[in-house]
């Protein structure tokens, strides 16, 4: 099979052609891991990169992220990992007056399927939740996630909640999404950024001294 027609069916936004196709790949032996970042995350990238250059329009980015996470669906349950054991337990969201959560879910499934038990907190969280969330399930990390850069400055505010909560000292603050970046995290004093899933889960491993 031609594998470029399933980063074009993102691309077009066809749902049940992007879903037969990647059911194809995994026939033809291809990892879930593999389909989804040599393949389904390209066409997000070709999709994102013509609605900024006005090319797309929002419609557009809806029915490639519907085709996209038809994918993810199908995709998910084969990158389950073994339940019996738990590297530690991540409490993650996309930050306040943000909506994307493509790559936040990726970032979450990869850790559930890398041994860690996973909070998901959803879209347009508020610090307060956060926080909360943290305490309530004495999570080991909490994961930000921000695709604006109208957006990513609130990750501050919620990194300050936890402070004033009086349990910075328990929890790791990861952050990532498209606009951040290394400096970024440090000067809003997170502990780390990550450009991708894969990174993430590393990073998680490292910073609880869980690295192999
Ligand atoms: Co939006 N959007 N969008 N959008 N959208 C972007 C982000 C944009 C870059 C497109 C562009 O202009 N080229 C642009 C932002 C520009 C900017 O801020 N500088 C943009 C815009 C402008 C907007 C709106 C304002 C458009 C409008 O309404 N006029 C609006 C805002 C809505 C809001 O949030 N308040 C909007 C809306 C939408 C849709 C709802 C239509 C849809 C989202 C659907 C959904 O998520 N359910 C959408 C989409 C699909 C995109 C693009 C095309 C694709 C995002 C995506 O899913 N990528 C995006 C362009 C782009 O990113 N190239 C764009 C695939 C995904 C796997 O990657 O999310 O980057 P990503 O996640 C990666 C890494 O970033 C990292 O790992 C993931 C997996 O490898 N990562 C983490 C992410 N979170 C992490 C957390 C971690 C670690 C790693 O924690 C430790």
């Amino acid at each position: 099979m031609e594998l470029q027609e399933l980063t074009d069916a993102i691309v077009a936004g066809n749902l049940n052609g992007a879903v037969a196709l990647s059911q194809q790949a995994v026939d033809a032996g291809i990892t879930p891991q593999a389909i989804i970042s040599d393949y389904l995350i390209k066409g997000m990238e070709t999709i994102g990169a013509r609605f900024g250059e006005g090319k797309a329009f929002v419609p557009n980015l809806l029915m490639s992220a519907r085709a996209m996470k038809g994918c993810l669906d199908l995709l998910k349950p084969m990158m389950k990992g073994d339940t019996s054991i738990s590297y530690g337990r991540i409490v993650i969201g996309t930050v306040k007056g943000d909506l994307h959560d493509i790559g936040k879910n990726l970032v979450a499934s990869m850790f559930e399927g890398s041994g860690f038990e996973v909070v998901n907190l959803g879209i347009n969280v508020e610090a307060g939740k956060f926080v909360q969330a943290v305490v309530d399930n004495k999570a080991d990390i909490l994961c930000l996630s921000a695709l604006l850069t109208t957006t990513m400055g609130y990750m501050k505010d919620v990194v300050e909640a936890v402070n004033a909560a009086g349990i910075r000292g328990s929890v790791k603050i990861m952050v990532g999404g498209a606009p951040v970046n290394a400096a970024f995290a440090q000067e809003i004093g997170a502990d780390a950024y990550t450009d991708d899933a894969n990174e993430a889960v590393i990073e998680a491993k490292r910073l609880l001294g869980k690295a192999s």
